[in-house]
């Protein structure tokens, strides 16, 4: 399941799930060997999706890397193929032609494939994990550089006429009433014009029927404004859904809304007109077996887990997530933030304003929001983490996304994580601002409080003294297991103290709207036998996790519960033991 619910009844679509031809291509002569059209012989078969990463005798490769699967296709027609996520560069061939290329990591992209005959047809694709400077993530991030067809992919039957897009957008104009917008794009394939019997649906129940007129071989907007009374709001405690259902001529679309309105105020984000207080931890969506591509099954243990903490918010760090992962948060009425992955710890500022960065960066900001716009659960769209926000070029590509970010979307807010909370010059631009502070950890000893003063000081001068402000990152490494009397650096006991010292802190300061601890669980590190970085990452993992990376709590899993649940005092952990 790609979704939660199904997308489709009447179009037409299979899972190319399975096993797959694969090659390495060490010395990158693909390309030139025409390996499109003459697939290597001497292939071995990995199972899509997955991360090559994670199958014997793979695990260190980065780089070029070619899949092969066959499919036979009963009768002629249209296709759609489309690809849910692929690490890196992927250039995608069908039957030797090439079809098209996509850059990212954690978005989908897709191609038609107009008039295809019965019989048996060939998809190659060749990726490139490579990380470079230029590329997003650069090659310097605190995560394993996985490689591979890490989400599903889909071939989909098209109809002459089909349904390319629906977009569904709102205004609340009361408690319960809203004004609805649908934009439907429809799609002809058809060499001749044709009426289509258009109709929309709200849990199934028929509002709005009309008759279009395609003209052949051309795109056509249908614009629906609806005013709708009696609809629930999404909220946390009691988070509505509704589905709306598209149908044109034999072809559909299924999507879910839920309604609500988020803003600021004096420091405070409201939903729905009311403050929040945010308690949350960072996710990645990583286990080491399964590396990116991470398991429906595991992702409800997941929440269940950080739910049971007293969470109710989390960040998706660093990347967008699975589309399943949302419609669970969707569900059980979870705030989220959601960022792409520019990691930008170690990316000197130069590097920032380089132009195929920018429009990488552009590119994938622009496919998360097409992707996810519809889930009421995002609550942030970040655009960068730890870049060097004390820098021109980090302002201006900040002033790139969050223009880009508000041109797409003025339902949400814009947010992004600063290392550099005393030193920023990019915080006037941003509707919420995220702090990333290792005190106790990286900087020595916990002057949380030291830098506070100066940020919020700070703040007044950027015009920013009203801008909600999150911890987003803070924490340290506790190795699951080792515990001891005296406070070590790596120990769980170190850990837990740590971050209850932070978050005690953190919560006294009516200045802070809410803490994501880093991180939720611990994950593999970019730790490789021929790489310098991250040498301090023990056991090649970043050891932050509240949970180890097999989903084990540790001391710090407890006392972060203790608190998020007020049930006991932190230090009284015993007694909170889940
Ligand atoms: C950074 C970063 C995280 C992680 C963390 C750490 O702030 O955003 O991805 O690397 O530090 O563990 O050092």
């Amino acid at each position: 399941m790609i979704r939660t619910f199904q997308q489709h009844r009447l179009r037409k679509s299979s899972l190319l799930n399975g096993l797959w031809d694969f090659v390495f291509d060490k010395n990158n002569v693909g390309l030139t060997e025409a390996w499109h059209t003459r697939f290597p012989s001497d292939f071995d078969q990995v199972p899509v999706p997955a991360c090559w990463n994670n199958e014997l005798g793979k695990f260190e490769y980065e780089g070029v890397a070619w899949y092969r699967t066959r499919i036979n296709c009963e009768e002629a027609g249209h296709l759609r193929l489309l690809f849910h996520a692929v690490l890196g560069h992927a250039d995608v061939y069908w039957d030797g032609e090439h079809l098209g290329y996509h850059f990212g990591g954690y978005t989908p992209f897709d191609f038609t494939i107009p008039n295809v005959t019965a019989g048996e047809h060939e998809i190659i694709v060749r990726t490139d994990s490579t990380l470079g400077r230029n590329t997003i993530p650069t090659h310097a991030v605190d995560w394993f550089h996985y490689g591979g067809i890490i989400r599903p992919v889909e071939l989909q039957r098209l109809d002459d006429v089909s349904i390319a897009r629906m977009r569904i957008t709102y205004d609340m104009t009361g408690d319960s009433s809203a004004d609805v917008r649908i934009a439907l794009t429809l799609w002809s394939m058809s060499d001749a014009s044709t009426e289509v019997p258009v109709s929309l649906y709200r849990d199934g129940e028929l509002f709005y029927s009309e008759v279009v007129h395609v003209p052949a071989c051309e795109t056509v907007e249908l614009n629906v404004g609806q005013v709708w009374t009696n609809v629930k709001r999404w909220e946390p405690e009691n988070p509505a859904l509704f589905l709306i259902g598209a149908v044109a001529g034999n072809d559909d679309m299924i999507d879910r809304i839920g309604f609500r309105t988020v803003e600021t105020r004096n420091k405070k984000i409201l939903l729905n007109g009311k403050e929040l207080y945010l308690q949350g931890v960072n996710r990645h969506e990583e286990h080491p077996e399964w590396g990116f591509a991470f398991p429906n099954k595991l992702m409800t243990k997941d929440l269940d887990i950080i739910l049971q903490m007293g969470c109710n918010t989390i960040r998706g760090s660093h990347y967008p997530q699975s589309e399943y992962w949302l419609d669970l948060l969707d569900e059980r009425g979870v705030l989220f933030w959601s960022e792409i992955p520019i990691w930008g710890a170690c990316l000197p500022a130069e590097d920032t304003d380089d132009p195929l960065f920018v429009q990488r960066a552009l590119t994938m900001m622009d496919e998360m929001i097409e992707r996810d716009l519809h889930h009421p659960s995002i609550l942030f769209w970040s655009v960068h983490n730890e870049i060097d926000t004390r820098s021109k070029q980090a302002y201006d590509l900040s002033f790139k996304l969050t223009e880009l970010v508000r041109g797409k979307d003025q339902s949400r807010l814009v947010a992004y994580a600063t290392m550099h909370p005393m030193e920023d010059i990019c915080f006037g631009l941003f509707d919420v601002i995220g702090i990333n502070y290792y005190g106790g950890w990286y900087y020595g000893h916990a002057d949380f409080d030291v830098m506070l003063e100066t940020f919020h000081e700070r703040c007044k001068e950027y015009g920013a003294e009203n801008t909600p402000v999150l911890m987003t990152e803070f924490g340290g490494a506790g190795v699951y297991g080792d515990s001891g009397w005296e406070p070590r650096l790596f120990s769980e006991d170190y850990q837990a103290d740590l971050i209850s010292k932070a978050l005690k802190l953190f919560r006294s300061d009516s200045k802070i709207s809410g803490t994501y601890v880093w991180q939720f669980a611990d994950t593999r590190a970019d730790l490789q036998s021929r790489r310098a970085y991250f040498r301090d990452r023990a056991r090649s993992f970043n050891n932050k996790g509240l949970v180890n990376e097999y989903r084990k709590p540790k001391l710090a899993y407890r006392v972060v519960k203790g608190i998020y649940t007020r049930q006991s005092d932190p230090y009284n952990w015993g007694s909170t033991l889940y």
